[in-house]
């Protein structure tokens, strides 16, 4: 007998990478929950393009999620994120925990604006950079393993802010390796809860699968390239 497939009951509309969708997506492979990915670069670009009136939610930048019977749909990955987190489980049920998870999940989309320069408004300069990964970068992550260490996340029951923080850190690593001593010198106990999730089966595998599709690419375009050039050069 053929195993059941489930049909997904949502899409997310995002670039063909993971980057930001995969704060998404990641919660979805974590409940091995189905989800429908729509990657195709033309069809992310004629969306984002629509005028705001004839879009089904007025919105600039992807991730949107839409859920396929009712056609609702939302964009802003935290708005994406807690919305689903109800559903998935994995919103913690206190309100003030709550509100400490969306606090970590900021904090991460906050990281990957500073990284990416704004979505690449502009490119890395050394100095900037130099300042980025020896200053502002250590103090994040210092944010970040303040904050496991008074419980806000790394719990025994995990919340999206767990998977944000995997999704932040967990594929930082797996593209920017040159990063994980970084991460590892100033975030290690967070380095080790990220191991802990992204040893969670489902959740593996659909990382694996990111990765046969995507290789190693990140944010995509000139700015990772920018990165790119940043981090080999401290390597000199
Ligand atoms: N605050 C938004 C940011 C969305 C965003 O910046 N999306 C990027 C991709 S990661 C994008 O394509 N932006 C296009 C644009 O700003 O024109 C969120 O968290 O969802």
């Amino acid at each position: 007998m053929t195993p059941e497939v489930k049909e997904a009951d949502y899409e997310l509309l995002y670039w063909p990478l993971p980057f930001r969708g995969c704060f998404v997506s990641y919660l979805f492979a974590y409940r091995d929950v189905p989800l429908m990915e729509i990657t195709d670069f033309d069809e992310v670009n004629e969306q984002k393009a629509r005028l705001p009136s004839e879009q089904p939610i007025p919105f600039i930048g992807p991730p949107t999620l839409r859920h396929r019977n009712t056609g609702f749909t939302l964009n802003q990955m935290p708005a994406i994120v807690t919305y689903v987190s109800q559903e998935l489980h994995l919103m913690p049920e206190d309100p003030l925990d709550a509100a400490i998870a969306l606090k970590i999940l900021m904090d991460c989309n906050d990281i990957l604006m500073e990284l990416c320069r704004y979505n690449g408004s502009i490119m890395w300069e050394r100095e900037a950079w130099i300042e980025f990964r020896s200053q502002r970068f250590p103090r994040w992550l210092a944010v970040l393993e303040e904050s496991v260490a008074r419980g806000f996340f790394g719990r025994e029951r995990a919340s999206f802010a767990d998977i944000g923080v995997y999704a932040l850190l967990g594929n930082m690593i797996r593209c920017l390796p040159e990063l994980e001593t970084d991460i590892v010198s100033h975030a290690p106990r967070t380095r080790e809860l990220c191991t802990k999730i992204g040893a969670q089966p489902s959740l593996a595998s659909f990382v694996d699968g990111h990765e046969k599709r995507y290789g190693k690419l990140y944010c995509g375009g000139y700015i990772e390239e920018s990165i790119r050039k940043m981090l080999e050069m401290d390597l000199r």
